[in-house]
């Protein structure tokens, strides 16, 4: 994997120096002219590969470019040839299928829609600072946001025509993901039904996706083609995408009965009894300036993304900023479109003092959901939204 990333993005990999070494002679470079650039991702594990971008880069775009969007992998990359690879649809209906990407292409409307993705262990390392928790230790970088265009779930599930008690929809990647008892199967996820045959404000509730901002998707996204479901945390929008099964009930895949559960303890009865996380909550996070900066000057321009509730037609009302922890509040000036299931990029100008430590960010969304000052704990780590905040040294 290592080898794969340094060669095709051309990007020093901080982690290993031996590959970076190989790298600049390759490139007619000695270590002490190395190019002074960072690699766009910071690897979170190599296998399976989990990366998130720098927050200050993140925030420089509303639709991030491709070498840019965070990685969530459970197992290995699977590269797949376009020609042969076909998604089934099974299940409930009284038309199975099975279709390659020339024939979703040939079949189908295409649909282009902006949906953020964010992984629910989006600012675990936060949320451990509460009390340790296990997963991959994320910052507050395990989102991002792009424009995909595929065909929508809905259309598919007409060709296929549901039967009468049709109610959920499972998807199958095709990466083998290996359990800790050494038995092997794929990432799975479900939707409900309604969800699935959708359209709020043209968004369809699911698409087939094969183009990520206008290109081919990378293997790592999910090539050749990937479930994207607008609103919904990120484990719903199935890579590698081969099997769509139509059900009377969710998926029995363990990344739906199991995990991806607000759960209080490792009780496999209590993860039974709690529903799967499907929408994604309000949140928001400071990009600008990173942790640990010197602010230069009486005035600090603050910027950062801000996330509504998952949920059609909710959009972000307010974005407060404070630099004295809390007790004083600016409103910050919302950038670009506010569309539901998509983040919005903010900044703020807010006055630094000589006793200005830290920037704190809250984001409320139209349905009155609002940050919280503190998240609440879970068992695994997911959907921490308490306020955002970077510490900061005041400069002369
Ligand atoms: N087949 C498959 N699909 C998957 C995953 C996976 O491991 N395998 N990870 C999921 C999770 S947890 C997230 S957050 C998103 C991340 O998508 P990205 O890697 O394109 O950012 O993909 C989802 N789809
Ligand atoms: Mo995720």
């Amino acid at each position: 994997m290592s080898h794969f990333l340094l060669n095709r993005r051309g990007f020093l990999r901080t982690s290993s120096a031996t590959v970076a070494g190989l790298w600049l002679s390759g490139h007619g470079l000695r270590a002490d002219d190395a190019p002074a650039r960072r690699s766009p991702l910071k690897v979170q594990s190599e296998s399976p590969f989990n990366a998130e971008p720098h927050l200050d880069s993140l925030i420089a775009n509303r639709l991030t470019p491709v070498e840019q969007f965070f990685v969530r992998c459970h197992g290995p990359v699977p590269k797949l040839n376009a020609d042969a690879v076909k998604v089934s649809v099974e299940g409930l209906v009284h038309r199975p299928q099975a279709l390659t990407l020339a024939e979703i292409r040939a079949k189908f409307v295409e649909h282009t829609v902006e949906a953020t993705l964010t992984c629910a262990g989006n600012r675990r390392s936060e949320l451990s600072q509460i009390k340790k928790v296990g997963g991959v230790a994320w910052e507050a970088g395990a989102i991002s946001h792009a424009e995909w265009s595929g065909a929508a779930l809905s259309d598919i599930l007409k060709l296929a025509e549901l039967k009468p008690d049709a109610k959920h929809v499972w998807f199958e990647g095709a990466d083998p993901i290996t359990d800790k008892d050494g038995s092997v199967a794929p990432f799975g996820a479900s939707i409900p039904l309604e969800k699935a045959m959708s359209l709020d404000a043209q968004v369809p509730g699911g698409l087939i996706a094969y183009l990520m901002n206008g290109q081919t998707l990378t293997p790592e996204h999910g090539f050749p083609f990937r479930g994207i479901v607008p609103g919904y945390i990120g484990a719903r929008s199935v890579k590698w995408l081969n099997k769509i099964v139509v059900s009377d009930r969710p998926s029995p895949n363990h990344y739906v009965a199991d995990a991806y559960k607000v759960v209080q303890t490792d009780s496999p009865e209590e993860r039974a009894k709690l529903d799967p996380i499907y929408e994604f909550v309000v949140n928001g996070a400071i990009g600008s300036p990173v942790s640990g900066a010197t602010i230069k000057g009486s005035k600090v321009t603050v910027s950062g993304y801000a996330l509504p509730t998952g949920r059609p037609g909710c959009t972000i009302q307010q974005v407060s900023v404070s630099s004295d922890g809390g007790k004083s509040w600016t409103d910050a000036k919302l950038n670009g479109p506010g569309r539901a299931f998509c983040w919005q990029l903010w900044s703020a100008e807010l006055p630094v003092t000589a006793a200005t430590q830290q920037l704190t960010v809250r984001v409320r969304d139209s349905l009155g959901n609002e940050q919280p000052q503190k998240g609440t704990w879970n068992f695994k780590g997911y959907l921490y939204n308490g306020w955002h905040s970077v510490s900061v040294k005041a400069g002369a």
